[in-house]
């Protein structure tokens, strides 16, 4: 688009505090502001701009219609028989053995709290062996892949690992997995791919500007993935190869248990369109998302967005009532997700996020590097997907939080809990455990044990799906 349309098109939305400083700029850094702008749908950031300026965030947790999960929405690892995890698991590995499962990493977070500027994936949590969130999560998926092998007997097993990254990421993530030769998997196994950004606005919706020739912008949040699933072609790729069933997570939770064959039986065995993971909340305060039903559809409600009232409501048994705690570990079909295109554009909302954005002040030109929030930086989360559902086409499994859930969120030093230190000791605590499982005496001075995943996938009490 031309400079004028460009102009025209900012001004009719109200953001024409871009070209500011276009005036002053040489050629080529007005090349590349129009370059950006034209990239940008001004029209589309001050409509959304215009609805989350005009809701307060607790909004959503204040409906009269939110419960808990229905019972039959639901189960759970802890209660389950040991028979029924067997088929769950068997009928997962199937699922694997027949070359049907991919995974999506969620990789494009920028871990701020995490005081890090490098991806959180490459993190270093302090293991004995010094991996990184990467490799863990990379051997995961080979051990997985050489389980079914063994158990099913079927070969050249693959499950594809599509890895969302964003902007700041990409070129890192991408770097590190080149260094490392990807953690011993085939690279064309592997697909990198980029979700979208937004611009930041200020507390009046008006676009930011980052330098007076750039926009600020940020990734789109994990929302972002749906978006991009279809037009980076992953969505695309996946049905080349004939995959049917998807496991999306969370980079930072160490314990995570990659294409888990009893979460994918499980999944299936309901003919769920969409599925996931739970544990019970640790606390009140604890910063993670509500799986409920919301007006007769399940949907989560956001740590950030949640009223104190129903944080702390509990039961007479003093339970809490809301406890059912999102841990960003879900199951999808892709007969859901081919329904993508024809809702990704209207129907996800957007979330605010109160940040510090560093913006250029527009009556001097003077940078500004706020101390506190100035901005806000607009994101769709993953789980705003759910509400599509009937509650008969979701479910929901409670897994144990010892085995399953230790995320890596803070600085150590700060807030105590989430931390490498937490992320450490957890999954020390559980190697200590799968080899007192198996016959081992480990001497009580010790922490806890390492087990590679190389060596094994899982100990589950009762089946084998591990080899030792
Ligand atoms: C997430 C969940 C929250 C709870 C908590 C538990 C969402 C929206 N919220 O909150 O309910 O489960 O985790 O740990 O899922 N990511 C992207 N692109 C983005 C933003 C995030 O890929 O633009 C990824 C990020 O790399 C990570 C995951 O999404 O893998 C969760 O992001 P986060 O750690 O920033 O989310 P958090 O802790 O605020």
């Amino acid at each position: 688009m031309s400079f004028e349309e460009l102009k025209t098109a900012y001004t009719a939305a109200g953001q024409s505090q871009v070209f500011t400083f276009y005036d002053s700029l040489d050629e080529s850094a007005q090349k590349s502001l129009l370059s950006q702008l034209g990239s940008i749908d001004p029209a589309r950031v001050s409509r959304i701009a215009a609805t989350v300026l005009s809701t307060s965030p607790e909004d959503s947790s204040k409906s009269t219609e939110i419960a808990p999960l229905p019972e039959t929405s639901t189960a759970s690892t802890l209660t389950a028989s040991k028979g029924e995890l067997k088929v769950w698991e068997e009928n997962g590995m199937a699922l694997i053995a027949e070359n049907t499962v991919a995974v999506v990493l969620l990789a494009g977070g920028q871990g701020t709290r995490l005081g890090s500027s490098d991806p959180k994936g490459c993190f270093d949590i302090g293991l004995p062996s010094h991996k990184s969130l990467f490799q863990l999560q990379a051997e995961r998926i080979i051990s997985l892949q050489n389980l079914v092998e063994k158990v099913t007997g079927k070969l050249e097993i693959v499950i594809p690992w599509y890895i969302m990254t964003s902007g700041p990421t990409r070129g890192p993530t991408e770097a590190f997995f080149k260094k490392n030769d990807y953690f011993g998997l085939a690279i064309e196994n592997i697909k990198f791919f980029e979700q979208g950004v937004l611009p930041c606005i200020d507390n009046s919706g008006k676009i930011l500007l980052e330098q007076k020739d750039k926009v600020a912008v940020a990734p789109d949040g994990n929302g972002g993935i749906y978006r991009a699933l279809v037009q980076e072609g992953v969505l695309k790729d996946m049905e080349e190869r004939g995959i049917k069933h998807v496991h999306a997570y969370c980079v930072d939770n160490c314990l995570v248990r990659i294409a888990d064959p009893v979460f994918l039986g499980f999944a299936t065995s309901r003919d769920s369109l969409v599925a996931t993971k739970s544990v019970p909340k640790r606390s009140p305060t604890e910063s993670v998302g509500l799986i409920v039903s919301k007006g007769g559809h399940p949907a989560v409600i956001e740590y950030s967005e949640i009223s104190p009232e129903m944080a702390h409501q509990t039961l007479d048994s003093g339970e809490l009532a809301f406890r059912t705690a999102n841990i960003v570990n879900h199951y999808y079909s892709v007969e859901y997700l081919r329904t993508i295109p024809t809702w990704t554009d209207n129907y996800l909302p957007y979330h605010v996020a109160r940040k510090k954005i560093p913006c250029v002040d527009l009556s001097s030109g003077a940078p500004i590097s706020p101390t506190k929030p100035n901005g806000i930086k607009l994101e769709q989360f993953i789980f705003d997907c759910f509400p599509q559902m009937e509650l008969t086409q979701f479910s929901n499994i409670e897994v144990l939080r010892e085995d399953e859930f230790s995320p890596l969120k803070n600085k150590v030093g700060t807030v105590g809990e989430d931390d490498a230190d937490t992320s450490r000791a957890d999954l020390l605590k559980q190697g200590k455990r799968w080899v007192e499982a198996a016959g081992a005496i480990v001497d009580e001075i010790l922490l806890g044990v390492e087990v590679p995943p190389i060596v094994s996938y899982v100990r589950r009490r009762g089946t084998r799906v591990c080899k030792w």
